[in-house]
């Protein structure tokens, strides 16, 4: 692998277009690029923050910004006092999702400014499991609505996700075609309120293969039971993600 010439890389027309966003952002995308297609390898050490800044021709605050983008995205290690890394990229980029913060797969995506998509591969108004009616407190002839989704972003498949809600409160499952919450806000509320229980599994052969994994993955279940301001559950979501991918990461405090 040669090196790379980083006073052509870093050239300020090589990575920054005006009007096209913040220049932070722009060159934490430049550097993004480098490191996914392997022009920056794996365990490279990324200049002193002092250096970028001059080669960039910018302040350190937003060479200080770029590169903690690129920490967020799994793409480098900081280690302390001896600077930044490229992570190697069999340990692939990985996506830190809070296991306190009730975010949605769309706007969880596009707060990592990557672009989210889905795959519905089964929707409909069902006769509840009894695990459904138990969790959504489903009384008498109610139906569900389910909807089993592919979820990818920006390509890449991530999770295989299958949420159950009562007929009610979502009547037309079909309307989903990107985001459930953004029609469950539209049509008066979203979950302000869930438990989510978590543990592996492995893939079986025909999630493995939505996933593009090998049959018999370990992959990380979460059961989300989401609930209204008034306490009745609305959303009952399996989801399946990708534990090469995916870290789920948890805040703990001391009460
Ligand atoms: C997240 C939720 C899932 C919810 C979905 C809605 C977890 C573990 N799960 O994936 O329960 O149904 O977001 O996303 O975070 P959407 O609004 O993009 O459809």
């Amino acid at each position: 692998m040669t090196t790379l010439d980083y006073t052509e890389f870093l050239t300020t027309s090589a990575w920054h277009r005006p009007g096209e966003g913040p220049r932070y952002l722009q060159l934490g995308r430049h550097l993004s690029e480098a490191i996914r297609d392997g022009r920056l390898a794996p365990d490279t050490p990324l200049p002193p923050e002092r250096d970028l800044a001059d080669m960039a021709e910018v302040s350190r605050v937003t060479v200080r910004k770029a590169i903690g983008q690129l920490a967020a995205s799994g793409l480098i290690d900081q280690r302390q006092g001896s600077g930044s890394f490229v992570r190697p990229q069999s340990e692939g980029p990985r996506l830190q999702q809070s296991l306190s913060a009730l975010t949605s797969f769309t706007e969880y995506m596009e707060h990592r400014g990557m672009t989210s998509s889905s795959v519905v591969l089964e929707t409909g108004l069902y006769t509840p499991t009894p695990q459904e009616t138990v969790t959504l407190g489903l009384t008498g002839e109610q139906r569900v609505a389910r909807i089993r989704r592919l979820r990818s972003a920006d390509g890449a498949p991530l999770a295989i996700e299958t949420s159950s809600l009562p007929e009610d409160i979502l009547p037309d499952p079909g309307a989903v075609e990107t985001s459930l919450y953004k029609v469950l806000r539209e049509a008066g509320g979203a979950p302000v309120r869930a438990l989510q229980r978590l543990n592996a599994a492995n893939a079986s052969a025909d999630e493995a293969a939505f996933l593009d994994l090998p049959e018999g993955t370990a992959v990380l279940q979460i059961e989300r039971t989401g609930y209204l301001a008034s306490g009745r559950p609305i959303e009952f979501t399996r989801g399946l993600y990708r534990g090469d991918i995916y870290d789920f990461v948890a805040e703990l405090r001391l009460d």
